[in-house]
């Protein structure tokens, strides 16, 4: 295993849950990863739309866009050993029904669309997701990367 970043993101049907946000976190860091970087934001209808390209002609593609732009959401870079199948064990399977108890997705989602959470799923993806919603100075890194 190496080091990896991967984007993680806690959706609109967690966020508005209180006290969720702070257990999804505390869980990535009690597993070993590293918040990098982070921020809470309310996703426009375009940035749901271009994040969730890859599914658009799926016919759940506006309900998840219409669910993806209901409140905020934390986006979140974590970093650390193996990070993308460390984060995606956390969350478990993509349909909360089918989640178990202790996952984040069985924990905090609901089903299918409102899941609680995204992880990307592989490095390419890590890498094209990181940079869709962090520049390389939002990031934390050495200090002689900024210079
Ligand atoms: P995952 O990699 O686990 O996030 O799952 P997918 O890439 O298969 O799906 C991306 C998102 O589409 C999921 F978070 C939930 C949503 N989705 C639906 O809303 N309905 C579906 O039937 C399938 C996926």
């Amino acid at each position: 295993m190496s080091v990896e970043r991967t984007l993680s993101i806690v959706k609109p049907d967690a966020v508005a849950k209180p006290g969720a946000t702070g257990e999804i976190l505390r869980r990535f860091e009690e597993a070993g990863l590293t918040i990098v970087a982070m921020k809470k934001i309310h996703l426009t209808e375009q940035l749901a739309r271009g994040f969730y390209a890859v599914h658009k002609e799926r016919p759940f593609y506006g309900d998840l866009v219409k669910f993806m732009t209901s409140g905020p959401v934390v986006v979140s870079v974590l970093e650390g050993e193996g990070a993308i199948a460390k984060n995606r064990d956390l969350m478990g399977p993509t349909n909360s029904e089918e989640a178990p108890a202790g996952t984040i997705r069985g924990d905090f989602g609901t089903d299918i669309e409102r899941n609680a959470a995204h992880g990307s799923d592989a490095p390419e993806t890590a890498r094209v997701e990181i940079a869709y919603f962090f520049g390389a100075a939002e990031i934390l890194g050495p200090v002689e990367a900024l210079a």
